[in-house]
């Protein structure tokens, strides 16, 4: 059965003129034509309250957006729902679908879809899995397709993938050894260095480094840069081993790296 509006004169309004604009009473007919109905034939009118689009006459129109602006939308790249700035909201008439189309070679991975035709809001999701370390960002252009096969305006969508801190920090070196001289205090003794490949600063910069056993006799600098805290003497101890650990500047600690320290005896001249 097809319920069908008609204005006073009886002219039909088209299915896409009904929107929530403003509302006002139209006849409704109920014209019988399923013929499993058991209804008679004759025509049902009604006075109904009805919703009617003000913009029926402009077509579809994507709402609340700035055409020279677009769309900033983001997701994290793990998750599938993107957050878009405004809110993709149709009025004018009913979508039939939003078509996506990019100038750079590729195919444009996100969806865009009614749930509820009414409401005429949008909801835009991934269509495969993002990695904010291959690619940070899109921009494509966006544009709604009524049932009527009227088009709204082409507006552009600035889309940010938001990195998620996966990956720890990593050594590049598994095991780092160095001599040093007895007797001494030095700026430097060595520097060891790890990263991180994470896509963004927040989550890939390494922030902090750190010697597991606080009790040894050196200290590091969040360069990596290992240097003594008093003179080392190779008759107490001739090799000290340093478990050292990174931190990303989301605080996701690396396994350790090996700084192996080899005391050198100084010989001193003297009377025998
Ligand atoms: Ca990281
Ligand atoms: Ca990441």
């Amino acid at each position: 059965m097809r319920i069908v509006f008609v204005e006073k004169s009886r002219a039909i309004i088209p299915e896409l003129a009904l929107h929530h604009q403003r509302v006002r009473k139209l006849r409704l007919l109920l014209p019988c034509t399923d013929d499993n109905m058991t209804f008679p034939s004759a025509l049902l009118l009604l006075m109904v309250p009805c919703i009617v689009s003000a913009t029926q006459t402009t077509g579809l129109i994507l709402e609340g957006v700035d055409p020279a602006i677009g769309y900033h939308a983001i997701v994290k790249e793990n998750e599938k729902t993107v957050e878009v700035t405004p809110e993709i909201k149709v009025v004018g008439g009913l979508v039939s679908k939003f078509r996506l189309t990019s100038k750079y070679p590729g195919e444009v991975p996100f969806r865009v879809f009614i749930p509820d035709r009414t409401s005429g809001a949008a909801i835009m999701v991934a269509a495969m899995e993002l990695d904010c370390e291959k690619r940070k960002s899109y921009k494509f252009d966006l544009v709604a397709i009524g049932l009527s096969g009227k088009i709204s305006d082409n507006v552009t969508v600035h889309l940010s993938v938001e990195d998620v801190n996966e990956f720890a920090p990593k050594f590049l070196q598994n095991s780092y050894t160095v001599d040093v001289d007895e007797e001494r205090l030095y700026d430097t003794i060595v520097q060891v260095e790890a990263r991180d490949d994470d896509c963004t600063p927040k989550y890939s910069d390494i922030c902090k480094y750190e010697i597991l056993d606080p009790h040894q006799p050196f200290t590091i600098n969040f360069e990596g840069r290992i240097k003594n805290t008093e003179p080392l003497s190779w008759e107490q101890n001739p090799t000290y081993v340093l478990s050292v650990v990174a931190y990303d500047c989301g605080m996701k600690r690396s396994e350790p790296t090996t700084v192996n320290i080899k005391v050198n005896k100084v010989c001193h001249l003297g009377w025998k």
